[in-house]
């Protein structure tokens, strides 16, 4: 992470990424995601007016092979290594969000724990950082995500009823943009649009954390494919308290300007 990226992170609580996918892959994904969208369609349309128009479906990566990739994206790679300790792949899913579909404002923000939410400590430290992919353009009321900047370092909770719209600040994105943001800023979002929002989403956790769906083993089928000493493996290792399950693959350097050179 750049020395300027690292500071608008760190006061904002967010950082959009542009071009985190590359075209070609991107359109590949789409090609895939088409298949779920379909099934979604039959749930969305069975769906009466006063739900919540949006169709999700979790842990992706153990259904979808197109987007097992994605968890140890390279350009991305340094951010998570960088913000979060020993970090371990927590959740995925898939939503879709027709128009009226939303997800309502909330955050992670209880700094009961100290070593259990943002904070600097001569370095950025998550319990979960949330990174969301763009498929398709998230236009202005297309349901982008709404954010309280800063409030990942609020002192003072919400009070109860107030819902900040004059402090929220909606996050347009282009197909194939990543946005990464702290699950500690206060969030939102709601689909304005005819257009049907279409995101993938990647959690991230330190070690000690364990998955949010399933056992240890979420990841193992993955864990075992992937290439030894990759960063997928590591990412979809076991949890297993403070103790490593595996080594964490060395910086990322080499991988960085691997990324550099292929120009993305
Ligand atoms: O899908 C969205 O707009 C919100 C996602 C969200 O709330 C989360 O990642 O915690």
């Amino acid at each position: 992470m750049t020395p300027e990226d690292l500071y608008r992170y760190d006061v904002n609580g967010y950082l959009l990424l542009e071009g985190a996918i590359a075209p070609d892959e991107l359109a590949r994904l789409n090609a895939r995601i088409d298949v779920w969208e379909e099934r979604a369609l039959e749930v969305f349309c069975a769906k009466s007016a006063g739900e919540n128009q949006e169709v999700r479906y979790d842990d992706v990566v153990n259904q979808e092979e197109s987007l097992v990739e994605l968890a140890a994206n390279p350009v991305v790679l340094p951010h998570i290594r960088e913000m979060v300790e020993r970090p371990r792949l927590k959740s995925t899913w898939i939503a879709f969000k027709w128009r009226g579909g939303q997800t309502t404002l909330h955050s992670n923000h209880t700094p009961s724990v100290t070593c259990n939410f943002y904070h600097f400590n001569g370095q950025i430290r998550h319990n979960l950082l949330n990174l969301m992919y763009a498929l398709h353009d998230i236009e202005p009321g297309g349901g982008g995500l709404k954010v309280v900047p800063g409030s990942h370092k609020a002192n003072y909770p919400r009070a109860r009823g107030d819902d900040v719209s004059d402090l929220l600040v909606e996050l347009s994105m282009k197909a194939g943009d990543v946005l990464l943001f702290s699950h500690d800023i206060a969030h939102c979002s709601k689909n304005e649009s005819d257009d049907i929002r279409r995101t993938v989403m990647y959690t991230y956790c330190p070690g000690v954390i364990a998955n949010s769906f399933g056992g240890d083993g979420l990841y193992e089928r993955i864990f075992e494919t992937a290439p030894e000493g990759s960063w997928l493996k590591y990412l979809t290792r076991r949890p297993n308290g403070f103790r490593e399950t595996y080594p964490q693959p060395p910086e990322l350097d080499a991988v960085v300007d691997a990324v550099r050179c292929a120009g993305v």
